[in-house]
């Protein structure tokens, strides 16, 4: 019996940290040769913690990076096939397996591995389709935090990124909990504690690295429910982006503050802003610039910002 430790990306969000907690109980039911520890590379986002504490389900651990060890120290990787998103020392791992939503990106093995990816809503739809596919139900509390995930990753079933599988399997969900999955999910949102985020947290919660045409573009997004207030401070937003960026030796860092209501972001950028403007189609400016329907990072920010280094 060897351990797989299963883990979500750097800075998590909802997705990635209940990505680890489900799919290591899937496994840990369907595979008895293995143990499947959930795990998590930072901080809980405030929607997750309290949708874990209404499960009755633990933290998962704290895990950030890997040693050397003989044997190797299997991992498992949920919601990310990114290096930069990925463990410190990831060298140092048996990457085992990878259930993810994302594009196929830099994270390789020596050995053949398990790579489970669809271009769905969220890697919560991919392993509620895993539960169907090995014919068990989710319990309750399973469902509860797999349709909470999609609800977040998909802005509640209005992103692009949302596709007819995550429309099923949440109506599918909601049914089983006796919820509209909108609904539930406007909650999930509510839960979150938007209001005591200070611009720093705002700027780092939800960041990723893209190394585009040489250069390292930092793509943050933070979601709202009401972007007003956060837009009264965008001189501290801009300073903590400014600071973040240099921090972290990035050329470029945009900033989208998500109006999941409004259905649309307030797209800020700082450093050299050649690629993103060109990507995105807008111009840098100190009280940032409107997108309305833009509620995909991946799809609506990152692919265009990929698009323009090319
Ligand atoms: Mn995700």
């Amino acid at each position: 019996m060897s351990k797989v430790f299963v883990v979500g990306h750097k800075n998590p969000d909802n997705d990635a940290i209940m990505s680890a907690v489900i799919f290591s109980q899937l496994a840990n039911a369907v595979d008895k040769d293995n143990e499947y520890v959930a795990c998590r590379q930072g901080g809980l986002p405030g929607e997750t913690a309290k949708v874990l504490a209404d499960c009755g389900f633990p933290e998962p651990q704290l895990l950030t990076a890997i040693e050397p060890a003989d044997p190797k120290t299997k991992v498992w990787l949920t919601d990310h096939a990114e290096l930069s998103q990925t463990l410190d020392g990831i060298e140092n791992a048996e990457i085992v397996g990878i259930v993810d939503h994302h594009r196929i990106a830099d994270v390789t093995t020596p050995q053949p591995a398990t790579y489970i990816a669809l271009p769905w809503g969220s890697s919560c739809t991919v392993i509620a389709r895993l539960f169907e596919i090995e014919g068990i139900e989710p319990s309750k509390e399973q469902a509860t935090c797999l349709l909470a995930a999609m609800m977040t990753d998909t802005v509640m079933l209005k992103s692009p990124t949302t596709t007819d599988v995550d429309r099923r399997i949440a109506a599918k969900l909601g049914e089983q909990l006796g919820v509209d999955p909108v609904e539930f999910g406007a909650q999930v949102f509510r839960s979150r504690g938007a209001d005591d985020f200070t611009p720093e947290q705002m700027v780092s919660r939800d960041i990723k690295r893209f190394d585009i045409a040489g250069k390292a573009v930092y793509i943050g997004q933070y979601e709202t429910v009401n972007k007003a207030p956060v837009l009264e401070q965008s001189d501290a937003l801009l300073k903590a982006m400014e600071d973040y960026r240099l921090a972290h030796e990035g050329d470029t860092l945009v900033l989208l503050v998500t109006d999941i209501i409004d259905e649309g972001s307030q797209v800020f950028i700082v450093g050299d802003p050649d690629l993103a403007e060109r990507g995105l189609g807008i111009k840098a400016t100190p009280e940032g610039t409107w997108m309305p329907g833009v509620l995909s990072r991946k799809k609506q920010v990152a692919a265009p910002i990929i698009a323009a280094g090319e």
